[in-house]
């Protein structure tokens, strides 16, 4: 890691604005209830009585759902740092998701408003979607699934997506969503890694007016993968894909006589049993299986939900992101759906077909909640703010913001433009490990631009040294957590010594690999990752995948990737290649290795800048030095240079 890192702290810590919510903001907030419950009324001597009363908390979060049978113990190091929660409980998320709801009025709300890339709407009530879940539950039981067996899901954002995800959890099967961005390779590598039985796709779909060939992309991973029994295919677009014999099989077949009353009742899970595995990028090597489990992260999910986004009766939530992503799981499916909200589901993307495309979604669905990312927002802001002045964006009480650093600017824009110069911007910090927003505003507390604030209830974050010593206001250093909470992976799938290194790289504490620092006031201000991960428009991309695929072509002998800040992306892939003897720099060659790095990534990944060069600075080891190359690439002094082979 670089020791310089935080040699301009000082300069980053003047963000004086402060904005402080009203009075009837805090009488009401759902947080304000729980804190008064416990003899509170200001956040910090809360948040200090939580650090101490961490499983109460969590008791009183975890009681709120449904559980077959309680738990013995809140919480348990079994061999540290593997850890259980709610130990001996008996549960199964989609209950609370579902299930619960069917005893309540929530019954005959609308769960999902959805929009289709062309405009095209429809909507689902939470006993539509029971209903339906029930229906797929019973076509994979008869396929042969069972509980434990591992689902990928390769799907467009349509509301069969989001029954898939909660058909297989029902059975207790383990999903792993493969984003529908994702090419050939990614898919394959997942399933191969996962051991998955089955993959349900769909014959492809439009988004932002192109066509993605889901199914051929399905067809081509699946090839290599021995452990595939069964593909399902749902009919999203009547295209005419090849269908492999006693293989393949569609939705509507599967489902042709599963009646609307059948029930598959959900598998009673212990709370530590797989809910899902979901794949992120690290520095190095493959993409890394991040494991949750049933029950505490339902509890996790679920709190927050509640607790950052304010969830009441007549909101209506949107969260933008993908189902492929953390966010998806945690802020589309799980998390609204165990409050009992209605959502919104978007199958398009922001600008298409006109840069007023979200804000008219946000309008005609009456959107009270909007949790986005800085990169949508950046992206938006480009084309001026006459498009979200065109709708009435009065609905919108709250504002969320996640997956990178959100800059002052966009923060202010995003305030003044879809905020009406008054709405609160929660800018919540998590990660795909982590399962549910860990550093956030809620809606009762001041506000920075910039600054994600103040870690939520018994989240133990501190800003340190490399000897996990606090580096105290007014300073910065690496951002760890020193408890654990409920939502946390518990390991990583098929490679437990990878899980190790979260909690070995400094001293007794998870550190997942973020610069942050604390300004005089204790707001915390992430600054981003230390190590090589690439972040472009929120999505982690590890730099090894990107030089995987350039040194898999034939003239690629070596390769690095960086990340560059890019105003609209967050950052943005440069590449190093150097070629083969007997193949020359060209543009044409330049060209062919980013369509290469599209075709064996996927489009996220593709190179804004590549060159071409004779050498890369690498350790004695043999490790590439992308830090060095990086602070080469922007001008910044380059650090420790010790294990540099000169
Ligand atoms: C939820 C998600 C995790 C990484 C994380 C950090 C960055 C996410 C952020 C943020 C600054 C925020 N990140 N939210 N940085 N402020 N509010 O994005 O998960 O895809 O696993 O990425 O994203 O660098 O470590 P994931």
């Amino acid at each position: 890691m670089n020791n310089n890192l935080f040699e301009d702290t000082d300069s980053i810590l003047t963000e004086e604005r402060i904005f402080t919510p009203t009075p009837e903001m805090v009488e009401n907030a759902n947080i304000n209830a729980y804190m008064k419950s416990k003899g509170f009324d200001d956040y910090e001597a809360f948040y200090k009585w939580s650090l101490a009363n961490r499983d109460e908390y969590w008791d009183d979060q975890a009681k709120e759902l449904h559980w077959f049978e309680p738990w013995q113990k809140t919480f348990e190091w079994t061999d540290k740092p593997f850890f259980k929660w709610f130990v001996g409980g008996k549960f199964n998320i989609v209950y609370n998701c579902l299930d619960r709801h069917m005893e309540t009025p929530v019954r005959n709300k609308v769960a999902f408003y959805w929009e289709a890339d062309n405009g095209e709407t429809r909507s689902m009530t939470y006993e539509q979607l029971y209903v339906e879940t029930n229906r797929l539950a019973k076509g994979l039981q008869n396929l042969g699934l069972k509980k434990g067996d591992r689902v990928a899901i390769y799907m467009p954002a349509v509301l069969e997506q989001i029954i898939a995800v909660l058909a297989v959890a029902r059975l207790g099967a383990v999903h792993t969503v493969v984003f529908g961005g994702f090419a050939a390779n990614a898919l394959r590598d997942r399933i191969i890694d996962a051991q998955a039985k089955m993959v349900i796709t769909a014959d492809g779909n439009h988004r932002g007016g192109k066509l993605i060939q889901l199914k051929n992309i399905t067809d081509e991973a699946v090839a290599e993968t021995p452990t595939i029994e069964k593909v399902v295919v749902y009919n999203r677009e009547g295209l005419d894909v090849s269908m492999k014999e006693g293989r393949d099989i569609y939705w509507h077949d599967l489902l042709a006589d599963i009646p609307a009353d059948t029930v598959v009742p959900c598998e009673p899970m212990d709370s530590e049993d797989l809910l899902y595995i979901l794949y992120t990028s690290g520095s190095t090597g493959k993409p890394k299986g991040v494991v949750h489990v049933h029950g505490g992260y339902a509890v996790g999910a679920y709190t927050t939900t509640k607790f950052v986004f304010d969830i009441k009766d007549n909101d209506i939530f949107w969260c933008t992101a993908d189902v492929g992503w953390v966010t998806g799981h945690s802020y589309i499916i799980y998390g609204p759906l165990m409050t009992g909200v209605t959502s919104v589901l978007f199958e398009g993307t922001p600008a298409y077909p006109n840069p007023d495309r979200w804000w008219s979604v946000a309008e005609r669905f009456k959107v009270t909640i909007l949790y986005t990312s800085p990169t949508g927002i950046r992206g938006l802001m480009r084309f001026g703010e006459e498009w979200p002045a065109k709708h009435d964006l009065s609905h919108l009480r709250l504002l969320g913001s996640v997956g990178e650093p959100i800059n002052p600017e966009a923060w202010m824009w995003y305030r003044h433009n879809i905020g009406h110069d008054e709405l609160p911007i929660m800018d919540t910090w998590w990660q795909t490990e982590t399962g549910s927003i860990m550093i956030s505003p809620t809606i009762i507390q001041p506000l920075k631009p910039g600054s994600a604030t103040r870690p939520l209830p018994t989240i133990a974050v501190d800003i340190v040294d490399r000897n996990s010593k606090s580096v105290g206001l007014g300073k910065g250093g690496f951002l760890v957590v020193r408890q654990p909470w409920p939502s946390q992976m518990r390991t990583i799938y098929n490679d437990p010594a990878r899980y190790l290194t979260y909690w070995e790289t400094l001293p007794d504490v998870y550190f997942a690999g973020d610069a942050a620092t604390i300004d005089k006031d204790g707001f915390i201000r992430v600054q981003g990752r230390v190590d090589d991960v690439i972040k472009v428009s929120g999505h982690r991309l590890g730099s090894m995948e990107i030089e995987s695929s350039l040194v898999s072509h034939p003239a690629v002998a070596e390769a690095a990737a960086i990340g560059k800040p890019d105003e609209l992306k967050g950052e943005h892939v440069k590449v190093f290649v150097i070629l083969k003897n007997g193949f020359e720099p060209s543009d044409e060659m330049a060209k062919e290795l980013k369509l290469h790095v599209r075709t064996t990534v996927g489009a996220l990944a593709v190179p804004e800048e590549l060159e071409f060069t004779p050498s890369l600075p690498k350790t004695r080891s043999g490790k590439i030095m992308r830090r060095v190359i990086r602070a080469r690439e922007l001008g910044e002094p380059i650090g420790d240079t010790s294990t540099l082979d000169a």
